[in-house]
């Protein structure tokens, strides 16, 4: 869809509603930088937030109903009176991701339902790994919150505990994802790329050398995760690693993130990474390892939608989480000493320990990841969950004019978070 301007939205609300918007609220997308599918862990990681983004036209309406309309035909109004009892979704469709913002808030401020009339306009493009559906939930959340509080919504509410709460409410469209997305929207600032970490979740804004340029490349192909079980099943893949871990290293906690029980064991990313290849068989049956965790521990990983899973990969996967957390860490300091070559080499590792042992990439990432490597690229690799969907890719300033003629989507430099304006 072309862009939109301000004015075209707001007739397009007036023209739908018969009232006038009170609030509009933008939210970006992100693009991650290094930190794949360690977010669900607690591992650091290491996004930064892009201009596409998700603009919603609020007002309260008095017909008690939730109506939720979008600029593009191509996603049909949605409507419900009120109260709506809707609590979550397994195979979620676009509003399914505004319920989770609005169920979020107003579980939070213990508020009434009221009548709530939404426009949405989003040009992050959806299941690419840029995160367009955190940015959904984010933005509705906070549509919602600022009808409800008056003036600045982040004098109400910080912007930790928001982020926080976004993510606590998008696993009501089934899928066990992590907080990465929702704080980089709601956490970042224009200009800097940010090292988020959780539990509790806090972050760092982090200057990205001059010469490094980001170039986000769209593979042609998608995957809406909410849709397949890929996900889900790397996250319970890595429970189980952390349960055998758990008796490997005699810890009774009951967490079962792999960092917490990296942390209790006192083992360095070398050591622990030495104990995966020692101990973690590479693949079970849900009955083999029945026998080796028992059953009561197994329930512990497991959700109602993933209890169907037959098998299990867990020493690759296992490698891949440990691996990419000190991957962040490196990256981190890599960035702080400006040497763009090393960060090139571990977006390079990143995409590698993804395709091969989290097998999270496809033939088309792949391949553009190698096109971009052939033409000068430092780095280039696959971004967002995967399975389709975006690279990032790390060019030097001098050597941008080699990719002009390979598709790209844009060049990214850190954008701003989520805001709110009162009209
Ligand atoms: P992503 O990596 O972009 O977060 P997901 O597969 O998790 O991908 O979520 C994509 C889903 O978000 C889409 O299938 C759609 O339901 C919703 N979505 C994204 N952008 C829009 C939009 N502009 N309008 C309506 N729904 C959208
Ligand atoms: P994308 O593919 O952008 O939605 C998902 C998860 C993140 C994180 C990454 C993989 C959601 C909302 N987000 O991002 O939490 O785990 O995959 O690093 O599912």
């Amino acid at each position: 869809m072309n862009d939109v301007t301000d004015e075209q939205l707001h007739e397009q609300f007036v023209k739908t509603y018969g009232i006038e918007p009170e609030i509009r609220v933008t939210c970006p997308g992100r693009v991650n930088l290094i930190g794949e599918h360690i977010d669900y862990h607690d591992y650091g990681v290491f996004p930064m937030a892009i201009d596409a983004s998700t603009v919603i036209l609020a007002a309260r309406n008095s017909t008690n109903n939730l109506i939720f309309s979008n600029f593009d035909p191509k996603y049909s109004s949605w409507e419900s009176p009120i109260p709506c009892p809707w609590q979550g979704s397994s195979s979620p469709k676009w509003n399914d991701y505004l319920l989770c913002g609005w169920k979020g808030i107003l579980d939070f401020e213990k508020s009434e339902q009221f009548g709530i009339s939404f426009l949405l306009y989003g040009t992050i493009p959806p299941s690419s790994g840029l995160s367009s559906s955190s940015s959904l939930v984010c933005a509705s959340a906070l549509a919602t919150l600022s009808l409800i509080v008056q003036g600045d919504p982040f004098q109400h509410i910080s912007r930790e505990n928001f982020a926080h709460l976004c993510a606590k409410s998008e696993p009501l469209i089934g899928t066990l994802s992590g907080g990465m997305d929702q704080a980089a929207e709601v956490l970042a600032s224009e200009g800097t790329a940010l090292r988020i970490d959780f539990n509790p979740l806090r972050s760092k804004n982090i200057e990205l050398p001059e010469n490094a340029v980001f170039v986000v490349v769209h593979s042609n192909t998608e995957l809406n995760k909410g849709a397949t079980s890929h996900y889900n099943e790397r996250v319970i893949e890595g429970r189980i690693v952390a349960q055998i871990l758990k008796r490997e290293f005699s810890l009774s906690t009951p967490s079962f993130r792999l960092k917490d029980i990296q942390a209790l064991s006192g083992k360095s990313f070398e050591e622990i990474l030495k104990t995966v290849e020692e101990v973690i068989p590479e693949e079970l049956t849900k009955n083999q390892v029945i026998e080796l965790i028992g059953n009561d521990k197994l329930e512990e990983c497991l959700t109602e939608n993933t209890r169907k899973f037959t098998n299990f990969k867990l020493r690759s996967r296992a490698r891949h989480v440990f691996s990419e957390a000190h991957r962040v860490e490196l990256f981190e300091s890599a960035c702080e000493s400006k040497d763009i070559k090393q960060m090139g080499v571990l977006m390079n590792a990143s995409h590698r320990s993804c395709a091969i042992d989290y097998e999270c990439s496809c033939e088309e990432l792949d391949a553009i990841c190698e096109l971009y490597t052939k033409h000068g690229a430092l780095g280039a690799r696959l971004t967002g969950a995967g399975w389709g969907g975006c690279a990032v890719v790390l060019m030097a300033a001098d050597d941008v004019a080699n990719i002009e003629k390979l598709p790209s989507l844009f060049v990214s430099k850190p954008g701003q978070g989520i805001r709110v304006h009162r009209f």
